[in-house]
């Protein structure tokens, strides 16, 4: 059975970091108590995606994380890794799905009902919904309104997740909207300690869970 809980999902960004640096971020998230990581590498060529993606891989089962790898379904492949999530500009759900296999998790980027709806009907295990405020991320997106983010929510049986320069002090819009978890960058990979940042923000979307 594919493990999946997509509460503090934290997706890395290693521009500006040397390696060392980055996996020691990395690491802190793992102590911190994030449940899912995704590599997402915009500039690597493929063999330095691969060497980058096992190396992480290493410490996320250190820690039994599932790792994503963003966009490239011959990454995850190569790695073994857990999962590959494809935005709308990537390879379809229904093809990353046919490739990784039903064991494997496929996520996928939906800003809009009609995409979510596609998406799960081919195979994604989990969206994420987003930008929901702008970000400082580097990434091609628009903004999502929370109402859309709710309607998601209802349209779809799978996990849904907010994305876009959210933390721990503006998630309070995502009361009641039905999420399953956050997707964060920069607040955990820029934070002085990544590893209180993930606790923070954990106990932050726990206690919006709550109320
Ligand atoms: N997709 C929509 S917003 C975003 C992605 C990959 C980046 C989110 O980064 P941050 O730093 O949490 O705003
Ligand atoms: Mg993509």
């Amino acid at each position: 059975m594919k493990k999946l809980d997509t509460t503090m999902y934290f997706i890395t960004d290693s521009t500006n970091l040397s390696e060392d640096e980055f996996l020691f971020r990395v690491e802190e998230a793992c102590k911190g108590g994030v449940t899912l990581i995704q590599l997402r590498e915009k500039d690597k060529t493929t063999r330095e995606y691969i060497s980058l993606a096992q190396k992480v891989h290493t410490i996320t089962q250190r820690y039994d994380i599932p790792l994503i790898i963003d966009d490239r379904v011959d990454v995850a492949l190569a790695i073994d890794a857990e999962g590959v999530h494809v935005g709308q500009s990537d390879m379809p759900v229904k093809l990353a799905r046919q490739l990784m296999g039903e064991d494997k998790i496929v996520g996928a980027t939906a800003k809009t009902v009609p995409q979510a709806l596609e998406a799960y009907e081919q195979g994604a295990d989990y969206l994420g919904v987003g930008a929901i405020y702008p970000t400082t991320t580097k990434v091609k997106t628009v903004l999502t309104s929370v109402d859309t983010l709710k309607e998601i929510v209802k349209a779809v049986p799978i996990k849904v997740n907010a994305i876009g320069g959210l933390n721990k002090d503006n998630i309070g819009v995502l009361r009641n909207s039905g999420i399953d978890g956050i997707c964060v960058v920069s607040a955990i990979m820029k934070a002085d300690a990544p590893c209180i940042a993930a606790k923070e923000l954990r106990e932050a979307f726990d206690e919006l869970q709550q109320n």
